[in-house]
């Protein structure tokens, strides 16, 4: 055991070094298929990559997925020894997890962060050690950024714009004036990179085009929070006609609170229907969506294990590698009336949601 940890010691010295050579920052690099991580195993006579990684929890169908797809790819079979810790959203566990991860001087750490701040110390320990951090999903919000390897996740923002270009766009199609618009946001994790990125979408928006955002709420992404919160709201204000949920579960809880209240979940806010647009397009969200309930569904893509695996056999190889993997997301509606939205970066179509779209969904 002394032995095993002195012979790694020798090893994440050396990779420490390379490191910092092989970091190049090359932009996004699309989510390749499961296939190419199973391909590149030899390693039956090989070492297995030790890999700690920190879950921050179960919260949302977003999170499930993700944590399949982590575990699911970092298998024995492609190489890899996983050792995986649930967090329960708590950032303490997390801090736990990881300082466990490090002494147990793991090849790499894996951490999909509950919140941005807080990280400093524990992965300068991390890096102390040589050990290489990949930060998924959120990001985390450090003075020195060599303390985290590489980052794959989403662009929370432009999600959150594609949105509301989209409102803009439908509302103006049917006619509705800006000030007719009385939206509340369900908010997801205070803190987290998605919730802080979502709700300044909204609020910028609603300051650029003179929309009414009456309140922005918490509901930490789960459904049983949001349908407390939904109701409690629908009681302050009596005309919500949009509501901005930052996950899907939190829709389904919304969705529940309005028909509970008498009210109906749809696109005619004309007659007294409430929009809802939503985030993730997992499952639960885009049976919503072909229901006409969920007006609009901006995909958060939990897909992220083979790009982590790759990161990591880079890293472990002294390749080069990108700082930052952006997956590929799209946005789904039932509706036509919008076929697509401008933004700084270019054009993003709306795709119309089919049975046939929805049945071939991986999650
Ligand atoms: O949208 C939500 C989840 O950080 C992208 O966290 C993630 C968000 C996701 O629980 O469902």
């Amino acid at each position: 055991m002394v032995r095993r940890n002195m012979k790694k010691r020798i090893k994440k010295a050396a990779l420490a070094a390379t490191l910092v050579l092989a970091a190049v920052c090359i932009g996004g690099c699309g989510n390749k298929e499961d296939k190419d991580s199973k391909n590149d195993k030899n390693d039956s006579q090989q070492e297995l990559i030790d890999v700690g990684f920190s879950q921050l929890g179960a919260e949302s169908d977003y999170r499930v997925a993700n944590t399949e797809s982590i575990r699911g790819t970092l298998t024995k079979q492609n190489g890899f020894n996983l050792s995986f810790d649930d967090a329960q959203q708590k950032q303490d566990k997390q801090l736990l997890a990881i300082r466990k991860f490090t002494q147990q001087e793991v090849d790499c750490i894996v951490l999909a962060p509950v919140m941005e701040t807080g990280w400093d110390t524990v992965l300068q320990e991390a890096k102390d050690a040589g050990i290489p951090v990949i930060v998924v999903d959120r990001r985390v919000a450090v003075s020195d950024k060599t303390l985290v390897t590489a980052w794959v996740g989403s662009d929370f923002r432009k999600e959150a714009d594609i949105a509301c270009e989209w409102l803009k766009k439908y509302t103006e199609a049917k006619g509705i004036a800006p000030e007719e618009l009385n939206i509340v946001d369900i908010q997801g994790t205070l803190g987290a990179t998605a919730q802080i990125d979502r709700s300044n979408g909204i609020s910028n928006a609603a300051l650029k085009y003179g929309w009414k955002l009456y309140a922005q709420v918490p509901a930490d992404y789960t459904q049983a929070k949001a349908k407390e919160v939904m109701a409690k709201l629908l009681q302050a204000y009596s005309d919500i006609n949009v509501v901005y949920c930052e996950n899907d579960n939190e829709a389904v809880g919304v969705i529940e609170a309005i028909e509970e209240s008498g009210r109906k979940a749809g696109l005619d806010i004309r007659n007294g229907e409430i929009l809802i647009i939503s985030f993730d397009a997992a499952h639960s969200g885009l049976s919503l969506v072909l229901e006409g309930k969920i007006a609009l569904d901006v995909e958060c893509n939990p897909l992220q294990g083979s790009d982590i695996a790759r990161l990591i056999k880079a890293i472990k190889n002294g390749e080069e590698f990108p700082k930052y993997t952006y997956v590929p997301e799209q946005a789904f509606s039932l509706d036509d009336t919008v076929k697509s939205v401008t933004l700084e970066d270019g054009d993003h179509e709306i795709t119309i949601l089919t049975e046939d779209i929805f049945r071939n969904r991986e999650y």
